[in-house]
């Protein structure tokens, strides 16, 4: 029986380094030829997609929080069937950013943490959720911070407290040292895990729940 695919998440602040990563996994598993698609969220060409993009993009955008949290929870929804279509058919998934991002950033706009999750209860849940855990104070000094609406050093240290508050209820998290970390030290520390897991899944075995 062919053995189904790993689902990972990378998850973190804002210029983390999380889309470097997922490259650096793609090429992990092609070295070990195994089949692996990335994806990403939010997945900007959907529907849904496009008005986050512009909601992103432009400040003048209003839209209230609760519409666009569920419009990032939709736009992860959009995409349940091809996730698990995917996994099934032995590929497996790198995800930047997934349900975790959702929580943190609305929950860090001061809505109740509970809330923020359960829009986004029953989709498929990863094997591995990778927090590649950088403060925000060492993002603010990287290329491209500020580009966006939530690239902010105040709002990213809510963001990065509301992600450690996920710690506890995620039995799949797994904290990647960043800080001061070069993009290959945290590469190793990453493809160390994720071998970690190839060995320890079983055939045939459901996505965790
Ligand atoms: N969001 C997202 C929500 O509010 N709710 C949700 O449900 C979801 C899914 C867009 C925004 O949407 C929010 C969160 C975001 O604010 P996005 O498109 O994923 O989400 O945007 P970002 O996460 O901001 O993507 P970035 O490209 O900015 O950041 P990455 O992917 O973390 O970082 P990366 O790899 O592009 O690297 C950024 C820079 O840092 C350097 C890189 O070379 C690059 O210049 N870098 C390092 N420098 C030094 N040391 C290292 N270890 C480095 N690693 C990378
Ligand atoms: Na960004």
């Amino acid at each position: 029986m062919q053995k189904r695919g790993l689902f990972i998440v990378l998850e973190g602040l804002d210029r983390s380094g999380k889309s470097s990563q997922c490259k650096n996994i793609l090429n992990f598993f092609a070295q070990k030829e195994m089949a692996a698609e990335l994806i990403n969220f939010p997945n900007r060409e959907t529907q849904t997609g496009k008005m986050i993009d512009g909601y992103l993009k432009n400040s003048d955008t209003k839209l209230g929080d609760e519409v666009v949290h569920l419009l990032y929870s939709t736009n992860r929804w959009e995409m349940k069937e091809y996730i698990l279509e995917t996994i099934n058919s032995g590929t497996h998934i790198v995800c930047d950013r997934y349900a975790y991002s959702g929580v943190a950033y609305t929950h860090a706009k001061g809505l109740d943490f509970d809330w923020c999750v359960a829009p986004d209860k029953g989709l498929p849940h990863p094997d591995l959720v990778l927090f590649v855990n950088t403060t925000a104070e060492e993002i603010s000094k990287r290329a491209g911070f500020g580009d966006e609406r939530y690239e902010k050093t105040e709002f990213q240290e809510k963001v990065y407290s509301a992600f450690i508050k996920m710690k506890d209820v995620e039995p799949h998290w797994h904290d990647i040292e960043g800080g001061s970390a070069t993009i290959e030290e945290i590469e190793s520390r990453i493809t160390e895990k994720i071998s970690e897991t190839l060995e320890s899944y079983s055939s045939g075995e459901d996505l965790p729940t």
